[in-house]
């Protein structure tokens, strides 16, 4: 017996095997749900559909969230492919790396609109797009970054569009409520990935997180996953409009200990 069992499942966000999207994929498959993915385009979709391959067989779907086409067909591809959807996980980034470390002040409209367009408008696009096919009591969630309420340096407009998503995060979980549809951001400690690469002087937020927070180690894609699980079952049937740490406890962390 799965915790998912009998769930329908779109991940989006894998892009290689370093994504979290992957790890929570690969967690969703081993409790039993059937997934899709959704990839960005041609650039990543012999690897997302290799690594789909080791989830069961997941559907593949084309979908740029900058794409409104793709945003509206999406749910007829997903209705012919799982019938309908009880979990959606929403692990989408993007900024231009000049945009990741320097002055916010700098920061240019293009630059500005592209990162929120692909990072926070994102959500409330997917959900719009797939609401009618999500079921009564269905579990959305969105991958988020402490920087969206504290300062991290570099993190910059990442950090500015992290704090939309979660006001959204909110506001969603209001909207959904009626139907029991819960809304939750996971606000993950730093890992390694292709987008984490891109943030300024990422391996020194890295370096910290084990120094300071109380568990003492940095957290792995699947500490993530694991809790994407619980969020995706029905073990979290009252939690909604929540944004939930998965991070050592970092987040807690007011002054740094003395170093030893
Ligand atoms: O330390 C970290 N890695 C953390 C990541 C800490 C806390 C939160 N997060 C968040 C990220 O901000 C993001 O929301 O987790 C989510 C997943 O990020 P990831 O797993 O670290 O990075 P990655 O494997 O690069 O996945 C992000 C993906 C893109 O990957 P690439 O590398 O191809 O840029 O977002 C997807 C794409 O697959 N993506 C898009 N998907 C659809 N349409 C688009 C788009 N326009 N743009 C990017």
């Amino acid at each position: 017996m799965g915790l998912l069992d009998g769930k329908r499942a779109l991940v989006t966000g894998v892009a290689n095997r370093w994504s979290i999207a992957y790890a929570i994929a690969k967690a969703f498959h081993e409790q039993g749900a059937r997934l899709a993915f959704t990839y960005q385009g041609e650039r990543v979709r012999d690897e997302v559909e290799k690594l789909a391959a080791q989830c069961g067989g997941a559907a593949v779907i084309e979908c740029d969230v900058s794409n409104d086409e793709h945003l509206a067909r999406l749910p007829d591809e997903l209705r012919a492919r799982l019938g309908g959807l009880d979990t959606l996980v929403h692990s989408i980034a993007y900024a231009n790396k000049e945009d990741l470390a320097g002055k916010v002040y700098q920061t240019s409209r293009a630059g500005f609109k592209l990162t929120l367009d692909i990072s926070a408008f994102s959500l409330v696009g997917l959900v719009g797009s797939l609401v009618e096919i999500l079921s009564d009591g269905a579990s959305i969630m969105a991958l988020t970054y402490l920087g969206a309420t504290e300062i991290v340096p570099n993190y910059n407009l990442m950090g500015i569009a992290k704090a939309a998503l979660e006001s959204e995060v909110r506001y969603l979980a209001y909207d959904l409520g009626e139907r029991a549809i819960r809304v939750n951001a996971i606000s993950a400690g730093p890992i390694k990935t292709a987008s984490s690469r891109q943030v300024g002087g990422f391996s020194h937020i890295l370096g910290v997180v084990p120094k300071v927070a109380p568990l003492k180690r940095n957290i792995t894609a699947n500490d993530v996953a694991n809790t994407a699980v619980y969020l995706a079952s029905d073990l979290s049937s009252a939690i909604t409009a929540d944004v939930h740490f998965v991070d050592s406890g970092f987040h807690a962390v007011g002054i740094p200990p003395l170093e030893s």
